[in-house]
């Protein structure tokens, strides 16, 4: 069969546009750069659990919770998570943080770097024991680990940024560099390292969650969580049941 001039050119319009259609929707549909979510878990801690010296009631208890999360099958390419970060408060001797730096005694309030501060018991300090994630902890799934509060000078309650508000842990730029818009907290502790972590997550465009139940709260004085919860909603974080996934 002779084709002519024309058809050839016709045929070869026609598969152009095929494969140009069918490698554009292979990108577009099979990869929803949109919807990818990471899971952030905060400071998952020896100290910060049961007869830990800065002890979060109940912290121990959304561990299998979490577990469940990070054990979710890795393969599935719907996954919930894309990612999942873990972080880890590891402060050196001496920190600010710390009430016995200043002479004063745990939960104290004082003025550091111009604005009012709690000061805790001396905890997490960098390779004792006490920094260590929690044993039952399936830290071994989690893709990225971050730690924080390591300049003597200055705290980092939140994930992303030192208390500078300025200083990047570097998180930000890992989850815009994984494409990720939605970002879901939980650990240790709801009204603070949780709080400022997903405030900034807000503030830097991510859609933000906090998987409630598998959160506990410091709550000194009384009634202080649920102060800082209302100050998320207001804002616009989710604050969702682990049911809601
Ligand atoms: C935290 C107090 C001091 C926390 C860390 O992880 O919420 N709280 N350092
Ligand atoms: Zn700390």
């Amino acid at each position: 069969m002779v084709l002519s001039r024309p058809l050839v050119n016709l045929l070869l319009l026609l598969s152009l546009c095929y494969w140009s259609f069918y490698v554009f929707y292979s990108k577009v549909i099979v990869v929803d750069y949109n919807e990818r979510s990471a899971l952030v878990i905060i400071d998952i801690q020896v100290d910060f659990c049961s007869d830990g010296v800065l002890a979060v009631e109940g912290g121990e208890e959304i561990i299998p919770g979490i577990n469940t999360l990070l054990e979710r099958d890795q393969k599935d390419k719907n996954k919930l998570f894309y990612k999942t970060i873990a972080t880890a408060d590891w402060h050196p001797p001496g920190h600010i943080s710390f009430a016995s730096s200043h002479g004063l005694e745990p939960y104290s309030i004082k003025t550091i770097n111009g604005s009012k501060t709690t000061l805790w018991p001396d905890h997490c300090i960098e390779e004792t024991g006490g920094a260590e994630f929690f044993p039952t902890l399936n830290i071994g799934k989690a893709d990225l680990l971050i730690r924080k509060g390591r300049s003597r000078n200055m705290d980092s309650y939140s994930a992303f940024f030192e208390n500078d508000r300025k200083t990047p842990t570097g998180l930000a730029g890992y989850l815009e560099n994984h494409r990720i818009s939605n970002v879901y907290f939980c650990g240790l502790a709801f009204d603070w390292c949780v709080y400022f972590s997903a405030m900034d997550a807000l503030t830097l465009g991510f859609s933000t969650f906090v998987l409630k139940d598998l959160t506990r709260s410091v709550n000194i004085p009384p009634g202080y969580a649920d102060v800082k919860e209302k100050e998320m909603a207001d804002e616009g974080v989710k604050i969702v049941k682990v049911n809601y996934l």
